[in-house]
């Protein structure tokens, strides 16, 4: 049996708990890790040195990184559908998946952390906020334009691992109280993902 350790408040952790529903894997999730269990305990810093969740336990060893997990759950189940097989189509759904995970995980840093999490670091630096939130807000206009184009998927037509990362991380940057561009192609993409029966536990209108 597979399983995942980390928090559900963390996006990381619901890119992974998502996939996995998506995969149609069974798996045990320990929402414990990094909330009542210390991820700095001897026992899981064996599993994951970084002290970060989530991390994935299965028969053939230990993962961590939330998207190499995803990647990892995709094949392990045959799902060419999630993340095709052939280099180009496969490099277009990693390469959502690798901005989402530096440029645009990158830009909600100060405003997420001061608005949502209220970090005592980032609360009250208003210069860092609005410049977070303008870069923000500017590249969910480059996924507006993305998803006017495709009238479907991030990669396309179809469903693949880059909407679970990409359907995400739209969910915080509706959640979260700044001020937002009207986004039309976003809201229709962000209901056709809530349709998704695996999405259900994982993309609650109101975590962000
Ligand atoms: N690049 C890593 C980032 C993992 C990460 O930053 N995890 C955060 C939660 S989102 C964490 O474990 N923070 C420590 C904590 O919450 O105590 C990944 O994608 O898995």
């Amino acid at each position: 049996m597979l399983r995942i350790l980390g928090r559900p408040i963390s996006i990381n952790v619901r890119k992974v708990l998502w996939a996995a529903a998506e995969a149609g894997l069974a798996f045990d999730h320990e929402p414990e890790w990094a909330a009542s269990r210390d991820v700095n305990s001897p026992e899981f810093l064996a599993l994951n040195p970084n002290g970060l969740v989530p991390v994935l336990v299965s028969d053939e060893g230990v993962l961590w990184e939330s998207n190499t997990i995803c990647r990892y759950l995709a094949g392990r189940a045959g799902r060419s559908d999630l993340l095709p097989a052939a280099a180009f189509a496969r490099a277009e759904v990693e390469k959502w998946m690798d901005w989402q995970a530096t440029e645009l995980n990158g830009a909600w840093g100060p405003a997420f952390l001061a608005l949502v999490r209220r970090h005592p670091d980032h609360v009250g630096d208003e210069g860092a906020i609005a410049r977070s939130a303008a870069r923000w807000n500017s590249l969910m206009l480059l996924l507006e334009r993305r998803l006017a184009e495709t009238g479907a998927h991030v990669a396309g037509e179809a469903f693949t691992l880059a909407d679970v990362a990409i359907g995400l991380s739209l969910q915080r940057w509706l959640r979260t109280p700044i001020a937002r561009p009207p986004t039309p192609a976003l809201l229709a993409y962000r209901t056709r993902l809530q349709e998704r029966p695996a999405a259900q536990a994982w993309i609650d209108p109101d975590v962000p």
